[in-house]
């Protein structure tokens, strides 16, 4: 084996810990470990035989390759109902809050270090209703990180859970420092951190990378149980670049929010029979928290729960305090799982000045809609005289336009309060009334505008040599659910539907198994390769322009994001399909010019995008429907970028390959 090993196996440059422990215990001897372990937990604690014979059963079935299986864990500890202990909430506003001055000053490269400890389960309820959470740091939502461009980034993810995998994914870094195998997406281009395990994503920013990103677990549906947080770049070149035209900056972090584990819907979601009816969710959140009117006789319990086990307690809706005095930057972020939503503030403008971490030119609109993943921040306008300022609702309306059954329990209009008012309690705020005046949403699920966003700083589009409109790789996409054998209902990518490449990762295999892999003939090429349901685009010439064109034939929405790149979004169509002649005819349908760059864009249902990058970032990077149920249908494949170049790094992390072959190991 020792030819397979990282050329860099022996060096450690202090950063990343490289460790042998998981390697020096055959997986045999693992097994035996945690079984004792696990044994001698449930000994101590006197347990019914049933618990014991479920826990054995878990206990096998967890060991199961990227099994979601969901088990009790022993340092789970139920909350006692009456308890009034809310420490596991994030004070959003403290940790979303950035300090404006600290981060202007920071001139020289830096390394910035995070710690996440990832927990199996903890009884909260971020809206009332009581459910397990899987969380960073014991907290809900995840904590803010932040750099400057060109920093060091360090995420230090310890996996505390029992039977569970993770992974940590940075929506929108290019990853574009040889560090392309730090992206987190799991059996893509990582193979996820064991249970116990723990792991270190060392990410040099690309310099000229800011703005406003999260980041996920990338590892089945977890995400959906709170394995997330915004992640924000600061650069004073683009403070500049903004006329400086803030002086507070802060986070509003909105997700929608279900009240069972993920893992719970998906039997019914991806059986038999389910026509790809997606669960709609129970409630939304901002900044991880939110009303909700529970009634006894009409909720819902999920899953066929039931009701008895439903235990609730009102909890009000958030604050946000903000200082008359001031001018801000809002960074909006849709960090659900499933829907788009509107969002405006009243009687206030919104200023949008950038998307997905690319500035535009700035447009004033007073709402917007906001698909799944993407950002915007905003400078936030109040059209009251500021002497007069006091609280007003913030509005996130959840589209059900873009669900195809509706959850009787979710009152899609959710909202937080925005107070410059001094206040103790925040129950007692005054905030007057108001109503959503936007209609119930786009009827058609379709997202903001996108050819009213121009980037700023831009000339034109990047071109092929001759100049020409024409990308050198055209990708033509067509996106569908197809029911095939035993009336499953999976996502498809033209005929290809994604299933994890279990045998390590795909990024391992070709970095280190080239000639010998088995998803791949080598023969790079073939621009598309398609075998064990690892449908790949392979490019391998640096430079590469690269045009995807999605024709959406489903009748859902969906919000494609490509991992370590940003596209230019030439054009966007509500209905039909792309034709070739736009490219070249004066329809002006495709904008060469001043399109947005972004990282997620939505695809409307019975429409189409032409997306362009440059392949010009060496990886094995995922090109995916961002809806996390979409995703495990198999709505995802991969773009195999500039192989001839990460197959010849010498600094891939020990401990990255180390745990590729713990899990093949498994199998
Ligand atoms: C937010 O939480 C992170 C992680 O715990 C911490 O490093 C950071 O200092 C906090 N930020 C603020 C502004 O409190
Ligand atoms: C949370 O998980 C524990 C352990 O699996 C389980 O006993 C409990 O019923 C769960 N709570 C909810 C609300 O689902
Ligand atoms: C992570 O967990 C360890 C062990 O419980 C604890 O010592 C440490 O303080 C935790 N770190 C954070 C950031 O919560
Ligand atoms: C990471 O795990 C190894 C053992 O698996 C342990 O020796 C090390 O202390 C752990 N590091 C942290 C920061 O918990
Ligand atoms: C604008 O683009 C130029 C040329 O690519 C680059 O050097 C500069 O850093 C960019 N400015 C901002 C604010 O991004
Ligand atoms: C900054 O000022 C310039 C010149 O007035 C203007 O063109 C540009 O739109 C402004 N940018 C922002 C983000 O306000
Ligand atoms: C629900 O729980 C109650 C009380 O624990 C029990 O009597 C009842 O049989 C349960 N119903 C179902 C459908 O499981
Ligand atoms: C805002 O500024 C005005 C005028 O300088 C001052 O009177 C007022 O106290 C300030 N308000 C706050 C909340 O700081
Ligand atoms: C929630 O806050 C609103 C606005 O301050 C207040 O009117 C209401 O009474 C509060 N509700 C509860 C249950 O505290
Ligand atoms: C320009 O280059 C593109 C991509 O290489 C090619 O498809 C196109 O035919 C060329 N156009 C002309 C006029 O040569
Ligand atoms: C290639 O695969 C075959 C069959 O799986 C195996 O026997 C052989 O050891 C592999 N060679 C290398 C270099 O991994
Ligand atoms: C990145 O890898 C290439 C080989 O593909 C090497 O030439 C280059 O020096 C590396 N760059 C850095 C910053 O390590
Ligand atoms: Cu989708």
């Amino acid at each position: 084996m020792n030819e397979l090993v990282p050329k860099s196996a022996g060096e450690d440059d202090g950063a990343v810990s490289v460790r042998n422990d998981l390697e020096e215990q055959s997986p045999r001897d693992e097994k035996k470990r945690r079984f004792v372990a696990w044994l001698r937990v449930l000994l101590m604690v006197t347990v019914p035989v049933l618990v014991l014979a479920f826990g054995l059963q878990q206990l096998v079935k967890s060991h199961g390759l990227g099994s979601l299986t969901q088990c009790v864990s022993s340092n789970f500890a139920k909350k006692s109902e009456s308890s009034n202990d809310d420490s596991w909430r994030l004070d959003t506003n403290k940790n979303y809050t950035m300090d404006v001055d600290y981060w202007l000053r920071q001139t020289k490269p830096r390394e910035r270090h995070y710690y996440m400890n990832v927990t199996t389960f903890v009884e909260e309820s971020p809206d009332g209703i009581r459910r397990n959470l899987t969380v960073v740091n014991g907290q809900y939502p995840g904590p803010l990180l932040e750099a400057n461009a060109g920093d060091t980034l360090f995420i230090h993810v310890d996996n505390q859970m029992e039977h569970e995998p993770v992974t940590i994914h940075c929506h929108g870094l290019f990853f574009n420092n040889n560090n392309s195998f730090h992206d987190g997406a799991a059996y893509i281009n990582q193979c996820p951190i064991p249970p116990k395990a723990n792991y270190t994503y060392k990410i040099e920013l690309d310099d000229r990378q800011y703005g406003t990103y999260w980041y996920h677990s990338h590892f089945g549906a977890q995400y959906a149980d709170g394995l997330f947080g915004p992640l924000v770049i600061h650069s004073s070149e683009e403070y500049r670049a903004m006329n400086s035209s803030y002086d507070k900056d802060i986070v509003v972090l909105v997700n929608d929010y279900y009240h069972d584990m993920a893992s719970n819907y998906l039997p019914d979601y991806l059986g038999p029979a389910n026509e790809n009816t997606e669960p709609d969710p129970d409630n939304g959140l901002i900044q991880g928290q939110n009303r909700f009117d529970y009634v006894a006789s009409t909720y819902l319990v999920p899953n066929g729960g039931n009701s008895s086990d439903v235990s609730y307690a009102p909890v009000n809706v958030s604050v946000i305090d903000l200082d008359p005095n001031s001018t801000y930057r809002l960074r909006l972020i849709n960090a659900g799982f499933f829907l788009t939503f509107e969002f405006e503030i009243d009687s206030h403008d919104l200023e949008i000045v950038e998307a997905d971490g690319t500035l535009v030119t700035p447009i004033t609109v007073d709402s917007l809609a906001v698909s799944l993943a993407e950002r915007y921040s905003f400078i936030l306008k109040p059209r009251d005289d500021k002497k007069d300022l006091k609280n007003y609702w913030m509005q996130a309306r959840f589209n059900q336009f873009c669900a195809k059954v509706e959850n009787t329990n979710f009152n899609p209009d959710v909202r937080a309060i925005v107070s410059y008012s001094k206040h103790e309690d925040p129950s007692d705020l005054q905030v007057p009334d108001s109503r959503w005046q936007y209609g119930g949403g786009d009827v058609v699920c379709n997202e903001f505008d996108q050819s009213l966003l121009h980037t700023a700083n831009v000339t034109s589009v990047p071109r092929t040599a001759n100049g020409s409109t024409l990308p050198d790789v055209r990708f033509d996409v067509d996106v569908s659910f197809l029911i095939k054998a035993n009336q499953l209902t999976r996502g498809y990518l033209n005929d290809q539907t994604f299933e994890n490449y279990k045998n390590g990762s795909t990024m391992y295999q070709l970095a280190f198994a080239a000639d010998n892999n088995t998803i791949k003939n080598l023969d790079v090429k073939d621009l598309l390769t398609n075998n064990d349901h690892q449908y790949m685009l392979n490019i391998n010439e640096r430079g590469t322009i690269v045009d995807i064109v999605i024709n959406n034939y489903d009748d859902g929405n969906h919000p494609f994001h490509l991992h370590g790149h940003k596209f230019w979004v030439l054009a966007i169509g509500k209905t039909g399909f792309f034709d070739q002649k736009y490219y070249t005819d004066d329809s002006g349908v495709m904008n060469f010019e001043n399109p947005v760059l972004r990282d997620t864009v939505n695809i409307p249902g019975f429409g189409w995008g032409v997306l362009r990058f440059v392949a010009d970032s060496p990886g094995v990077w995922p090109f995916h429907c961002h809806i996390g149920w979409h995703m495990e249908s198999g709505l995802m494949m991969q773009f195999n970028i500039l192989q001839d170049e990460y197959s010849n790094w010498d600094n891939y992390p020990l401990k990255w390959y180390q745990q590729c072959q713990y899990w093949q190991n498994q199998l």
